[in-house]
This record gives structure tokens, C-alpha cells and sequence, in this order.
């Protein structure tokens, strides 16, 4: 079966189809219809049973969670110098940056986008309050640490997790105080933008905005 990335445009899945096209990993693109509810099908639940993307079936084994994905993907492929080495005080950073992402900008983000979770409709408006207090304030923490620590997340090497990162940014750009408003984060995610495998993922998903 051909590596099959599961997938809806701009969404969770971006980051995995950046990364296969800027490694140049043989895939195949399913796409979900979230407006049709196909992420929760029987057959794609059998497949990953939270419902949600990205799925990227690699060499037949089934891999979910987009970060756990592009680290990964930057040890399968050492060529592209995407992951710093182990043991080194780069990996540590690349690990500490990667889980900030998962640990502290993805469940806030989820807040955000799908606020009745948590507590129900009643609490949709103190939800997404909270966490959009969470993001602004875990911006400024990037935006400081990229100030006195860049270019990269991890200093002077290009990894993984800022490909990551700069999927994470995109995400702001409809909320009060987007990631763009700070010059040391715009002019970080332009530099990201520019590259030419994130401008192929935007001609196959069809994005537009946030050029
Ligand atoms: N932590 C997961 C988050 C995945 C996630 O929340 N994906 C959203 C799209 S951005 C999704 O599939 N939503 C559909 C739904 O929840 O029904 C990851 O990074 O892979």
C-alpha cells in the first residue's frame, strides 16, 4: 500500500503534507470532509479512533499526532539535517520547543476552535477567553526566545519543530492578537512561508490566505 496521508485542508494534517513534500516522501492524499463528518466514520475510527487528522500511514504502519509525525519524519531522512543529535543540548531544545507545541499551543488552540468541549455551550465565551489568553502569552514567550535565541527555534539549525511551530502560527491569523503582530514572529514565518515545499503544500490544499 502507498504511504497515505489523511487529511483536510488547512488543518492539523498541514504540517505532515509540508513535510513529506519538503522530504520528498512518496505519498498519497486522502482527503476527509469535515463538513460531511468523514473523519468519523467507521472506517477511518478503525483506522485512528480519535476522529481526527493527521493519519499518515508510512511503510504500512499507522501514525497519528502531527508532531510525533515530523520528528519522525526528520529522523527517517538525516539528509535533510532536520533533527539535531542526539544527546547534544540542540536535541534537548528540539524536544523542549516540539512538546511546548504539543503540551501548551495545540490543547489551547483546541480550546479556541472547539470550545463547547471542555464544559459545554454554556461555557463557549469563558473557554475561549481563557485560551486565547494561553496563546498570547505562549507567543510572547516564543517571540523573547526568538528574539534572544533565533533564528531558529533551536538556535542557528532549521528543524522539525519549526515547521511545526510555523503550522501553529497560521492558526492565529483569524484570532484578536495574530502571531503576526509581533515582527520577530512575522518575520520568522515569513522566512518559513518562503520556502518552496510550503508553497506546493498550498497549491495541493488549495489555501490562499495567510501568504
Ligand atoms: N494533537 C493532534 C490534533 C489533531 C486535531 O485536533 N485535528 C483537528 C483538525 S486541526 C481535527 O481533526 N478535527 C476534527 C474533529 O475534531 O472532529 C495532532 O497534532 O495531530
Amino acid at each position: 500500500m502507498a504511504n497515505t496521508l489523511y487529511y483536510s485542508p488547512s488543518t492539523a494534517s498541514l504540517v505532515v503534507h509540508w513535510l513529506l513534500i519538503e522530504l520528498g516522501v512518496p505519498h498519497v492524499l486522502h482527503a476527509l470532509d469535515f463538513d460531511k463528518g468523514e473523519q468519523r466514520t467507521a472506517e477511518y475510527l478503525a483506522i485512528n479512533p480519535q476522529g481526527r487528522v493527521p493519519t499518515l500511514v508510512l511503510d504500512g504502519q499507522v501514525l497519528t499526532e502531527s508532531a510525533a509525525i515530523a520528528m519522525h519524519l526528520a529522523d527517517l531522512y538525516p539528509q535533510a539535517n532536520l533533527a539535531p543529535t542526539l544527546g547534544t543540548p540542540e536535541r534537548a531544545a528540539y524536544y523542549r520547543w516540539m512538546l511546548f507545541c504539543a503540551y501548551t499551543l495545540m490543547p489551547a488552540y483546541r480550546g479556541w476552535f472547539y470550545p463547547d468541549e471542555p464544559a459545554g455551550e454554556a461555557q463557549v465565551e469563558a473557554v475561549m477567553a481563557s485560551s486565547r489568553l494561553t496563546l498570547e502569552h505562549a507567543w510572547q514567550q516564543v517571540a523573547n526566545h526568538l528574539q534572544a535565541e533565533g533564528p531558529y527555534l533551536v538556535g542557528a539549525q532549521l528543524t522539525a519543530v519549526d515547521f511545526v511551530l510555523t503550522m501553529l502560527m497560521r492558526w492565529s491569523r483569524n484570532m484578536p492578537k495574530p502571531t503576526d503582530t509581533w515582527p520577530v514572529l512575522k518575520a520568522y514565518a515569513d522566512g518559513m512561508k518562503a520556502r518552496p515545499a510550503f508553497q506546493e503544500t498550498y497549491r495541493r490544499e488549495g489555501i490562499i490566505d495567510w501568504q
